[in-house]
């Protein structure tokens, strides 16, 4: 296989119903001859990793990473930006596999990155982005969640918590993914404030966020609470030039 220009990491646990849908609609808006997809299965007792394995078999584009156990959406991403990297991905991207993310969207996020941007971000909170199905406890948790951010890192982005993006390969590089400590929405956050940091240029690409039909949410309280923790603690590393 010739190096790849994208590799979307999708990181999956208890999919069953949505992998073989999503690898089918990536399929059809991917460039199969230079751009791939890398499953990031932790051991799903649902049986998504052996999908996924079949998935791989059928499609040569398709691989699949498997991990022994279920450590949260970071963890599962960091194992994922490696593995695209060592293949020698320029662009990297990341998204849920619940059909939050519309595949369409993929093509508009690599463009920006092409036209450069060094991370281009989808976002429910700019004009032209928004959510569908979600109730007022989840836009507000969203909303609110990222305007706190927004305040104490004193960043312009509209939307911090988002998990569907497409960074260049030498933002991966120069971040230290190493130091990157958050494993539910603090990583979405983290990863993009490092970036900021870093001095790369991001940007925000309008997405609709359609809330999920089948599967069950793994977001909980605690992944909240950790976000929230997390970000006075990025500031703070920041400030003293520790981050
Ligand atoms: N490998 C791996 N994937 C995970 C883990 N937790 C969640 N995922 C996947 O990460 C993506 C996002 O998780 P969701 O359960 O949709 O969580 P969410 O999008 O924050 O919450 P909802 O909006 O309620 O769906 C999905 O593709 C999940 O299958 C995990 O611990 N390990
Ligand atoms: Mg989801």
């Amino acid at each position: 296989m010739p190096v790849p220009r994208a590799v979307v990491c999708l990181p999956t646990y208890n999919e069953r119903e949505n992998l073989e849908r999503m690898v089918e609609a990536l399929g059809a808006v991917l460039d199969t001859g230079r751009d791939r997809l890398l499953v990031i299965d932790d051991s799903s007792p649902d049986g998504t990793g052996e999908i996924a394995d079949r998935l791989a078999a059928e499609q040569p584009w398709v691989s699949v990473l498997h991990r022994a156990e279920k450590q949260g959406i970071g963890p599962a991403y960091l194992a994922g930006f490696r593995r695209a990297l060592a293949d020698g991905a320029e662009l990297v991207l990341e998204m849920d596999c619940d059909f939050s993310h519309d595949p369409a969207d993929v093509q508009r996020l690599i463009a920006a990155c092409e036209e450069g941007a060094d991370l281009a971000l989808g976002s429910r909170w700019v004009d032209g982005g928004g959510t569908v199905n979600w109730g007022l406890l989840r836009r507000l948790i969203s909303r609110g969640g990222s305007l706190y951010a927004r305040l104490v890192l004193g960043v312009p982005v509209r939307d911090l918590t988002g998990g569907f993006k497409c960074f260049r390969r030498r933002v991966l590089e120069t971040i230290d993914l190493d130091a990157i400590a958050a494993r539910g929405y603090g990583f979405q956050i983290e990863g993009t404030y490092r970036a900021l940091r870093a001095g790369f240029r991001v940007v925000e690409i309008p997405i609709t966020f359609v809330d999920r039909r089948v599967g069950e949410s793994k977001m909980s309280g605690a992944i909240v609470v950790e976000a929230m923790r997390q970000v006075p603690v990025l500031r703070w590393k920041a400030l003293r030039g520790t981050l």
